[in-house]
């Protein structure tokens, strides 16, 4: 009923709490969590009517002891026979959808490097189709004294249908990029350089945040995640290259 009810309809109760993925990797996550869901209560619905079998019709009648089933050969193999199998299907998805998540083509459509710090992100747009793009979206740390109006949260674009990487880098302490609609996080750590890929799905705002506790800030290092049509992406790049250029005309 379950796989019937995932197949043709999308909310949470069928996402089982999960976000709507927003990303073809998304996808793939939230198809792992429903299978894993599904096989959860298979196994659940199985040994909960045993035990209610067991509770009714072998209740205790009278002090003889039942017979005992220890040292049971054939019983202690299906023991741990049956559990194995069960380890060993979840491991196979799990491993071959970790794989599917973590590859990475050899020509990204877009190269983003990403610098998560004390407490704010910024996005450089080191490649787009091959070509050196030099964009730097950078966001203003956190500033107490400021309402949450003012402060302007840093801007994540990127182009839907598109392969996006990103390089994830951090000069101080461990942080974490996610986009809950992604169905994923990723860490980013100081000296340890971490890269993935992503082809959004659809178009949208979103927010993004850093999911690993950073210091005092931590909850306000967020971003603004905008999926654009294509067309909208290049005349993005196009826009701050001109601006970018202006403004470093003018400081020198
Ligand atoms: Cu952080």
């Amino acid at each position: 009923m379950l796989l019937a009810l995932t197949g043709c309809t999308n909310n949470t109760f069928t996402r089982l709490g999960f976000p709507n993925p927003v990303t073809t990797q998304g996808k793939v996550v939230l198809s792992l969590w429903q299978g894993s869901w599904i096989a959860g209560l298979a196994v659940g619905v199985l040994v909960w009517g045993l035990i209610l079998w067991a509770v009714i019709f072998h209740r205790k009648r009278g002090d003889r002891l039942p017979p005992q089933v220890r040292y049971n050969m054939p019983i202690e193999i299906l023991y741990t026979v049956v559990p194995f199998i069960l380890i060993a299907v979840l491991f196979y998805y799990t491993a071959k959808d970790e794989n599917t998540i973590d590859s990475l083509s050899s020509h990204p459509d877009v190269t983003v490097n990403v610098i998560g710090y004390q407490w704010s992100w910024q996005f450089t747009y080191a490649d787009v189709n091959g070509v050196k793009a030099n964009v730097v979206m950078n966001g203003e740390p956190w500033n107490p004294y400021a309402s949450a109006q003012q402060q302007q949260l840093p801007l994540l674009e990127i182009p839907v249908g598109e392969t996006v990487r990103f390089n994830l880098t951090s000069p101080d302490v461990v942080h974490a990029f996610w986009v809950p609609e992604f169905l994923f996080k990723r860490d980013v750590i100081p000296d340890h350089p971490n890269h993935f890929e992503i082809t959004a799905t659809q178009t949208g705002t979103f927010i993004g945040h850093c999911s690993e506790l950073c210091g005092l800030y931590h909850a306000r290092m967020l971003f603004t995640l905008k999926i654009v049509t294509p067309a909208q992406f290049r005349q993005f790049i196009a826009t701050e290259q001109a601006r970018q250029k202006t403004a470093a005309g003018s400081t020198t």
